[in-house]
């Protein structure tokens, strides 16, 4: 069988990344309709060697669609998300709009693919920051237990689409050039103040909330509760942003429930996990990096090492591409065991 996909966003920097994926996996496809918003429509894109017009995404495009695949921002999502599940179609959505809504599961299908079963027509896929850790979690979780986690990030630009792969770039020309930088976008379009992000490094990912963490921290702690069925595991997050344009790297520090682990312990739960890739050894330098797990659906961990002071205490570094795992790739597998499993 072949089904009939849209992929709504489809000229953002997800949405080609969703084509460009469905594409080299074959997924099975009947007819694909690319749309954006009437801005972008007209735009041609090639998908195995055909070209697609983008359409303008308006209630009625989803007509036939079996699978609805969003990735144009919340307030997009909001709006034609419930269209799409009128018209028949499953959506599975990118965008932080029904995340934390009880009524939609939130899933990484190597934690809980189970949850994609109770779906009510919309399936919300996680923020990047919290795919990756997750996925290192939970093998861990599932061999000792955790009772608390602590996260720093070191994201890259490309989470915050297109415009901020161009301003990374235009900084990076203007100071090598000893020109000013201008900085109009990150860390936050629309925000009060804007830093320059070439050479730099912003604490700061998306608005500050009324607690003093970010949206993106609270996104981190809250997903990762929904995600893992661990309502009152505590969760603590700093975000930052890094001049890099893909990958987003984490330090992450986690107490487990069984005392006195070794290194290789957490090896072995972490070299069995699915869509995991153990890279650890510090007498080859053998760790990944934001470059070598660009382009790759994997999360990769590296820097396995025992708290000196805490006898539960792991720290890790966890990093993965946020486009592909974090976004395209998380989206495109939920897709895939919504047809697998026959959950459509
Ligand atoms: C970033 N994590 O790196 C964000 C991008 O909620 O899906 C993903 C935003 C989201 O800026």
């Amino acid at each position: 069988t072949a089904y009939n996909i849209a992929v709504v966003g489809a000229t953002g920097a997800v949405g080609k990344k969703i084509t460009q994926i469905l594409e080299q996996k074959n997924f099975p496809i009947n007819e694909l309709k690319l749309l954006s918003s009437k801005r972008s429509a007209g735009t041609k894109l090639l998908f195995k060697n055909q070209e697609i017009t983008v359409e303008e995404a308006t209630p009625d495009s989803f007509a036939g669609v079996d699978i609805a695949l969003f990735s144009a921002g919340g307030s997009v999502s909001k709006q034609l998300a419930p269209e799409a599940v009128k018209h028949g179609a499953v959506v599975v959505d990118n965008t932080s709009a029904y995340r934390m809504d009880n009524e939609v599961p939130l899933v990484v299908p190597e934690v809980n693919e189970e949850d994609i079963k109770s779906h009510k027509g919309i399936i919300a896929n996680p923020n990047c920051s919290t795919i990756q850790m997750v996925a290192a979690l939970k093998p861990i979780k599932d061999a000792f237990g955790i009772s608390r986690v602590i996260v720093s990030t070191y994201q890259a630009v490309s989470g915050a689409g297109n415009e901020a792969c161009n301003e990374l770039e235009n900084q990076t020309k203007q100071y090598l050039n000893n020109e000013d930088m201008t900085a109009e976008l990150l860390p936050v379009k629309g925000d009060e103040k804007h830093y320059p992000i070439a050479f730099n490094a912003l604490p700061q990912i998306d608005v500050f909330q009324e607690n003093g963490y970010t949206f993106e921290e609270m996104k981190m702690i809250n997903e990762t509760k929904k995600i893992m069925h661990a309502p009152n595991l505590p969760v603590a997050a700093t975000c930052v942003r890094l001049p890099l344009f893909t990958s987003h790297a984490e330090s992450v520090y986690v107490d487990v429930e069984k005392e006195g682990l070794a290194v290789e312990d957490i090896w072995n739960v972490l070299r069995d996990a699915e869509g995991v890739i153990l890279e650890d050894d510090p007498n080859t330098q053998t760790y990944p990096t934001p470059l070598s797990a660009s382009n790759k659906e994997e999360v990769f961990v590296g820097r396995v090492r025992k708290d000196l002071d805490n006898n539960k205490g792991i720290h890790l570094w966890v990093v993965s591409d946020n486009l592909v795992k974090g976004a395209a790739w998380n989206t495109i597998q939920i897709a895939d065991r919504l047809i697998k499993n026959n959950w459509l």
